[in-house]
C-alpha cells in the first residue's frame, strides 16, 4: 500500500491518493473524521485552527461505506483559501501586487531558504506553502484509513504526550485503555491531569515570552502478530520504516524505540529481552526494553516509538537571518503561529504509526479483498502456533 499527498498550506484543498487497500473494509467518512478533530485539538494552537474545521471528502474508492479496492482518493477544502485566492491562484494574475507581495525572507528553522535555493524559487511563499505542518492533516487521513485495516485485526495505536518543555510526565506503565482515556481528557495528550495542568501554564508562559516549544510523544501499538517487517534487506527493517515515517512530520528532530537512547549507557544483560515460552503464550518476552522489535520485525511484544518535536521556529521573539533579495540582515518578522504544537503531533505520529504498521500487514497478509487477508492471517497465526 502507498500515498502521496498534495496541496498547500493556503491553497483551495489537500488531496491524498491510497492505493492498495483491500476491498470491503468499512470505511465512513466519520472515521477520518474523527481523527481530523483529535489533530485539531490541544492547547497551543493559534488562529488558525478556528478557521479550519477539517472534513474529509471520500473522493474514489469507496462505495456504500466500504472499500472497493480501487484507489481510495481523499479531499479536505482549506476553509482559508477564501482569504488567499489571489495570492496562491494557479491561475497567472494580472494583479501588479502579486509579485510585490513576494516573501523574500527566510525564516530560521523552516524549510524556506534551503526550498528557496534547490528549487530556484525567489518567491519562498513556494516553498513555505507545501512545507507547512499543514499537510500532516493527510498524514492523519491516511493513518485513520491505516487505523480501520488494523482494527478489523485486533491492533490498536495510541499515542500520549510525555513531555512538554520542562515539563515531564512520569513514564507509561499501565494498559492502553486507561492511556487512551486520560490522553483524550487531557488539553496536553498527558496521561496525568495534574502534569497536564502544569504543562498548559508552561505553554502559557512561555507565549507570553514570545517563545515556543516542543517535547517528546510516545506511541505504542498492541495486538502485532510476531514477524512483521523482516531482516533480509535494509528497506524492508520496520522500524526503520517507522523511523523514517515519524521523523518526516514536520518538526520532528529525533526518533527512539524501547529503550532508545539510553542504551548507549547501559549493558547488554540491561537492554535485551530474555525469550519465555509457555503453553497458551507460545513464545514472548520477559521485559520488552527492544520496543517491539527485534532484527527489524516485530517480536508481538507492543512496539513502543518516542519521538521529539523541536519547538516551533516561527517566533513573535525575531531571530536574525538574511533577506534572500537584498542581501541584508533582518530580525525575522512576526507570523501567526502557534506557540505549542505538540498535543497534536501526537495525533499526527499515532496515525504515522498506524499507517506504517498497516502497510506492514499487508506486505505480510496482502490480498485483494479483507476475505483473502483474513484466510492468510489465521493460516499464519496457526503455523507459528506450531513452531
Ligand atoms: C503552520 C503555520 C500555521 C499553523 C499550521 C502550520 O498556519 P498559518 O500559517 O496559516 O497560520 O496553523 O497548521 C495548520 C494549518 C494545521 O492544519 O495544522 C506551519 O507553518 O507549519
Amino acid at each position: 500500500m502507498r500515498m502521496l499527498t498534495a496541496g498547500e498550506s493556503h491553497g483551495p484543498q489537500l488531496t491524498a491518493i491510497i492505493e492498495g487497500m483491500p476491498s470491503h473494509i468499512e470505511l465512513l467518512a466519520e472515521h477520518i473524521d474523527h481523527e481530523l478533530r483529535r489533530r485539531q485539538t490541544g492547547y497551543g494552537r493559534g488562529r488558525r485552527m478556528q478557521i479550519e474545521q477539517d472534513r474529509v471528502q471520500l473522493a474514489g474508492g469507496v462505495r456504500h461505506g466500504r472499500t472497493t479496492g480501487a484507489p481510495i482518493a481523499l479531499v479536505v477544502e482549506n476553509k482559508d483559501w477564501a482569504h488567499w485566492q489571489g495570492v496562491m491562484s494557479a491561475e497567472p494574475v494580472a494583479d501588479a501586487d502579486a509579485g510585490k507581495r513576494a516573501l523574500t525572507r527566510p525564516r530560521p528553522g523552516h524549510a524556506d531558504l534551503n526550498g528557496g535555493l534547490k528549487y530556484d524559487q525567489r518567491d519562498l511563499r513556494n516553498i513555505l506553502e507545501r512545507s507547512s505542518a499543514r499537510e500532516t492533516t493527510l498524514r492523519v487521513a491516511c493513518g485513520a484509513v491505516g487505523k480501520r485495516l488494523l482494527a478489523a485485526f485486533g491492533i490498536r495505536v495510541a499515542g500520549h504526550v510525555l513531555r512538554i518543555g520542562e515539563v515531564a510526565a512520569r513514564p507509561w506503565d499501565g494498559g492502553l485503555d486507561e492511556l487512551v482515556r486520560l490522553a483524550e481528557a487531557s488539553p496536553v495528550r498527558m496521561a496525568d491531569p495534574e502534569t497536564s495542568e502544569r504543562a498548559m501554564r508552561h505553554i502559557d508562559e512561555v507565549k507570553a515570552a514570545g517563545d515556543s516549544v516542543g517535547g517528546l510523544i510516545e506511541v505504542i501499538a498492541e495486538g502485532l502478530p510476531a514477524g512483521l517487517g523482516s531482516h533480509v534487506q535494509w528497506d524492508r527493517k520496520l522500524d526503520g520504516r517507522i523511523a523514517q515515517a515519524v521523523q518526516s512530520i514536520q518538526a520532528f528532530k529525533a526518533v527512539e524505540f524501547g529503550v532508545g537512547f539510553a542504551a548507549a549507557a547501559l549493558r547488554g544483560s540491561q537492554v535485551h529481552d530474555e525469550i519465555m515460552y509457555d503453553g497458551a503464550r507460545g513464545f514472548y518476552r520477559a521485559s520488552n526494553r527492544a520496543g517491539g522489535f527485534e532484527g527489524g520485525m516485530t517480536t508481538g511484544e507492543p512496539v513502543v516509538v518516542r519521538a521529539v518535536m523541536k519547538p516551533i521556529p516561527t517566533l513573535y521573539k525575531p531571530l536574525a537571518s538574511v533577506d534572500i533579495a537584498t542581501k541584508q540582515p533582518f530580525a525575522a518578522q512576526i507570523e501567526r503561529s502557534d506557540s505549542c504544537a505538540v498535543p497534536a503531533a501526537a495525533v499526527v505520529m499515532e496515525n504515522a504509526v498506524a499507517w506504517e504498521l498497516a502497510c506492514a500487514f499487508l506486505d505480510k497478509f496482502g490480498g485483494d479483498s479483507f476475505v483473502e487477508i483474513e484466510r492468510n492471517y489465521r493460516g499464519y497465526l496457526e503455523q507459528t502456533k506450531r513452531f
